[in-house]
């Protein structure tokens, strides 16, 4: 497994990123000193010129992009639960957009986090996961096209109502039988929603695709009281060797950087 930690391209007010303030040259420096090998690149709407920036950057570090997010266009209103027909269909061609640009960067997909959408309070869960799973047939089968894949994140009930668990999300995969859909683990998310985070990584097996790691309150790994052991055992059982991405709060990214490598390598 191989360690990553979430990078903004721009000035963010999102929480849990290490590295908010777009100084990528910068930012990249710090993670090669502590031997990071990728980032989880959260971007806005990029030109195709800035993208190769971007990419010439990362190349120039020796650097990979694990998972591509386009928070912001959840931060605009852009949901895949969407109820308007002709809104649902730019909101579906805006997610093949940002795949295009997810597979540019080599990255394993694009994220799906917020961006799929809450329920109503007229409605039930399952009826916005109907409106979910319709827009991720589409969307999956264009990343699968492309080579690329949707990483949807299970984020827990304080954030959004739509599928919260890990073990919903691979059910919701499975039962709408969506191609080119996998997962996007959150250590945070999984413990505040799985009954247990070992049984639901053995459960989702075949779908993981990039792991957020943090401590229990979301700061450097191993400073909270999470058994990661128990987490990097689970992942090394089920063969998983993507990336572990640092998705942490933090005041001093230096200290973040350091604690989090010397506590996750201890068990890689
Ligand atoms: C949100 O809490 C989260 O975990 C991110 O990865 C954004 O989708
Ligand atoms: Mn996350």
């Amino acid at each position: 497994m191989k360690l990553a930690c979430a990078v903004s391209t721009y000035p963010t007010s999102f929480g849990p990123i290490v590295f908010k303030d777009g100084n990528l040259a910068e930012n990249f420096k710090l993670m090669t000193k502590y031997g990071y090998e990728g980032m989880d690149l959260f971007i806005k709407k990029t030109s195709q010129e800035q993208l190769q920036e971007y990419k010439k950057l990362i190349d120039s570090f020796g650097l990979q992009v694990a998972s591509l997010f386009a928070i912001y266009l959840g931060e605009s209103g852009v949901k895949l639960a969407e109820k308007d027909p002709e809104l649902r269909i730019r909101n579906i061609n805006l997610m093949k957009e940002q795949l295009d640009n997810a597979k540019f960067l080599g990255a394993v997909g694009l994220g799906l986090g917020y961006i799929r959408g809450a329920h109503s309070e007229d409605e039930t869960e399952e009826d916005a996961k109907k409106r979910i799973a319709d827009a991720l047939f589409e969307i999956g089968e264009y990343a699968d096209n492309i080579g690329s894949s949707i990483l949807l994140e299970p984020i827990n009930r304080y954030e959004i109502n739509t599928i919260n668990s890990a073990k919903s999300a691979v059910d919701f995969i499975r039962n709408n039988n969506l191609k080119g859909v996998t997962l996007q683990l959150d250590m945070f998310h999984m413990n505040i929603e799985d009954k247990s985070i070992p049984y639901a990584i053995e459960y989702a097996k075949e779908l993981i695709s990039n792991v957020h790691i943090s401590s229990s309150t979301r700061h450097a790994v191993g400073t909270g009281h999470f058994d990661f052991k128990e987490v990097t055992d689970a992942l090394k059982k089920v063969g998983y060797d993507g990336f572990l991405t640092l998705e942490a709060f933090s005041n001093d990214a230096d200290e973040t950087l350091k604690l989090t490598a010397e506590n996750v390598r201890k068990y890689l």
